[in-house]
């Protein structure tokens, strides 16, 4: 596909901005590597799509996915619990904290749906499509095929976790994916940013520059 071809966003086009939250940027609970400079990129590209959608990471407190719930794990260990593998992280993004608010340098005002994800206790979700038992949907794929949308861009923290859970999910659902690479950013754990190209290489997720998205 060439840049003309998705230069022009439009009705049938959304862009999911993931989670760029406080406790995912710089000096936040679960810091992403200058996670903060997705902010002016991610407005920029929002300002040019009619549909944004964001997903904003929202945990109870003791959550299965905290370190701080499993005496003697520590933060980026991984443990095995009922539906599989799971990292442990620090404490992050607990419902109506500050951590878990949006970035304040973030301006969509026009995003239509916040999607909010790993609000049970007992099931992480990165991707904003499944949970991470793989088969508790959050609804959003619902959301996305009744308003119509076939070409989903996605942005957002981190590249090898939530973008990356979200845009496999996205694709295998039937969706076209593109992902807006210097609109992310990534942690990196255990080789998981290798692992997030393979994975984007073998499904047809293209990761594209903004600048490649030619300024329709
Ligand atoms: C995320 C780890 C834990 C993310 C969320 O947004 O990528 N990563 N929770
Ligand atoms: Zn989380």
């Amino acid at each position: 596909m060439s840049a003309n071809e998705i230069a022009t966003f439009g009705v049938h086009d959304v862009l999911i901005v993931v989670d760029v939250q406080n406790d995912f940027c710089p000096s936040g609970a679960l810091a992403v590597p200058r996670g903060d400079e997705v902010v002016p990129v991610v407005n920029g590209l929002a300002a040019r799509f009619r549909n944004v959608v964001l997903t904003q990471d929202w945990h109870p407190r003791r959550h299965l996915s905290f370190a701080s719930s499993h005496p003697g794990r520590q933060p980026f260990e991984t443990i095995a619990v009922p539906y599989g593998p799971q990292v442990l992280w620090p404490d992050h993004c607990v419902q109506g904290t500050p951590g878990a608010a949006f970035h304040d340098a973030l301006d969509i005002p026009h995003a239509a749906l916040v999607v909010r994800k790993g609000t049970d206790r007992a099931i992480d979700s990165y991707s904003a499509l499944y949970e991470n038992d793989r088969k508790t949907p959050t609804g959003l794929t619902g959301y996305l095929r009744e308003r119509g949308f076939s070409r989903l861009f996605l942005a957002g923290l981190a590249l090898d976790f939530c973008v990356r859970y979200s845009a496999e999910d996205a694709r295998r659902e039937g969706f076209t994916v593109f992902v807006v690479e210097d609109g992310c950013r990534g942690i990196d754990l255990g080789g998981s940013m290798a692992a997030t190209r393979q994975s984007f290489a073998s499904l047809g997720i293209p990761c594209l520059a903004m600048a490649e998205f030619a300024a329709g």
